[in-house]
């Protein structure tokens, strides 16, 4: 008895991991225009986003996280480009920038425990924003970049259980290696 309850707990506990693939839709070019790429929560997700960077363009994503998550941001173009990215809270407060952390001029982010709440990642070229707006909370416009390719986006999400929740999965452990000994 003990051990079927185990078993539904763990089921509820492992959830579905969302994931998605994305083509941008423009005109994406504000925060209240930005494409919406879903809601993540426990036990995670991932999305891959198809976009083009054009002149004058920056493309604007947003999500939501239902549970504290780490996130992680990579780009992927070719060798003729130059991008750089921008986190914002809901509230239009710049929390991150980046511009080369990725292979060469690629930009990367990676944030840990992201509370749940609405966030909007920006897409951009370089020279249109700097790590500056990290501070003055400038916002990519896509003005000020002569930047024009094609990129992918690959953003994580993972959520880390709770110490209740680690807990119950030690204990599955131990009653489902007790039980292929029977
Ligand atoms: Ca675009
Ligand atoms: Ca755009
Ligand atoms: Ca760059």
């Amino acid at each position: 008895m003990k051990y079927t309850v185990l078993c539904v707990a763990l089921a509820a506990l492992a959830g579905t991991a969302q994931a998605g693939f994305f083509s941008e839709s423009e005109n994406n070019n504000t925060l209240a225009l930005a494409n919406d790429i879903g809601s993540f929560g426990a036990p995670g997700g991932s999305a891959v986003i198809d976009g083009v960077l054009g002149l004058n363009d920056v493309d604007w994503f947003t999500f939501t996280l239902t549970d504290t998550a780490s996130l992680s941001v990579f780009s992927a173009f070719g060798a003729n480009g130059d991008g750089a990215m921008q986190i914002v809270a809901a509230g239009g407060d710049v929390i991150a920038f980046d511009d080369d952390s990725g292979v060469g001029l690629m930009p990367a982010i990676q944030i840990e425990n992201l509370a749940a709440g609405t966030y909007y990642m920006g897409f951009t070229g370089f020279g249109d924003v700097d790590a500056s707006s990290v501070a003055s909370d400038e916002l990519a416009d896509g003005l000020g970049h002569q930047e024009n390719f094609g990129y992918k986006l690959t953003v994580g999400f993972s959520v880390v259980p709770a110490p209740g929740a680690l807990a119950l999965l030690g204990m599955g452990g131990v009653v489902m290696t007790r039980r292929h000994r029977i």
